[in-house]
């Protein structure tokens, strides 16, 4: 029998952040794909002007990521790797895996010098501790998603998907977006975090707050004294428009910017 997740202690990462950060920037779920040009040219303005000493990416910050050598031929993945560059010799990139791009391998992570963040992280700075995540592995109620997470982060399922020929893993990670959104259509999945398994990870971090995306829903919510913010998606090319980055002060103050403040 497996272990209870709600109940388990995470494997936590930790980033320490140095004394000369005064502001992180969060973002999450851009879901960067070619067939939506606004939403990518807001990112890139983003992250050339943000006046951030960090962006930290909770995960999907592509729509499909199928492996790292479908970057080295495709253009606009290579428009994403050079703005991700860019940005990392100004100031701290971090990207964690969400469950679109969590085959994004290290190899493409140096070259654009970008850091790797587990999930979950805990980020300790100054006086706060505050905890990261994408948000996927909180939504237990989703049985069907969790199954098919616990197949697909898998060393052996990884190996033999990488191991097809880049055309096909195109054409199933294609099939499963189209099945995921399926589901969505008919109303099949609604799932939130579990406030059990948040608290639990809270307690186990010694973190006053947690900080995820997914679900796509922002907003705020207390858990006891302590507290979960849920980030927002992105999506400039569809109605409605959105892109909020979520800035943290080293004093503890914490902001949703729309795209147009954050970049100023
Ligand atoms: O992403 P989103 O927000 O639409 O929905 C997620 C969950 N869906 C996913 C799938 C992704 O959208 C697509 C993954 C692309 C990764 C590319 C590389 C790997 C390719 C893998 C090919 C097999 O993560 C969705 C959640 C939702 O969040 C809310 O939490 O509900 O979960 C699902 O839709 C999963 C299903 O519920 C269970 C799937 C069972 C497998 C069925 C196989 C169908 C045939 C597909 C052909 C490969
Ligand atoms: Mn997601």
């Amino acid at each position: 029998m497996s272990a209870d997740p709600r109940t388990t202690a995470p494997t936590l990462g930790r980033l320490t952040a140095p004394a000369a950060w005064h502001r992180v920037d969060l973002i999450s779920d851009l879901h960067l794909q070619a067939a939506e040009p606004a939403t990518f040219e807001a990112w890139r303005q983003y992250m050339a002007k943000t006046p951030a000493d960090a962006v930290l990416i909770l995960g999907d910050l592509f729509e499909v990521w199928v492996g790292d050598d479908a970057a080295a031929t495709d253009p606009f993945l290579q428009s994403c790797a050079q703005v991700l560059r860019q940005c990392a010799q100004r100031l701290h990139v971090a990207f964690m895996p969400g469950n679109r791009d969590f085959l994004l391998g290290p190899a493409f992570l140096t070259d654009c010098g970008v850091h790797a963040l587990s999930d979950p992280c805990l980020l300790l700075w100054g006086d706060q501790r505050i905890l990261l995540s994408h948000g996927d592995a909180l939504c237990l109620d989703d049985r069907a998603y969790q199954a098919f997470r616990q197949q697909v982060r898998s060393a052996a399922w990884q190996t033999e998907f990488l191991a097809k020929p880049l055309p096909e893993r195109l054409a199933l990670a294609r099939a499963m977006r189209a099945q995921s959104e399926s589901q969505k259509h008919i109303g099949a999945v609604c799932a939130d975090a579990d406030a059990f398994m948040a608290l639990n990870w809270l307690h186990a971090a010694g973190a006053d707050r947690l900080v995820h995306g997914h679900t796509h829903q922002p907003a705020d919510h207390p858990l006891g004294s302590r507290q979960r913010h849920v980030l927002s998606d992105w999506s400039l090319d569809h109605a409605p428009a959105r892109a909020q980055v979520f800035r943290m002060q080293r004093e503890g103050s914490i902001t949703r910017l729309d795209i147009a403040r954050a970049s100023a």
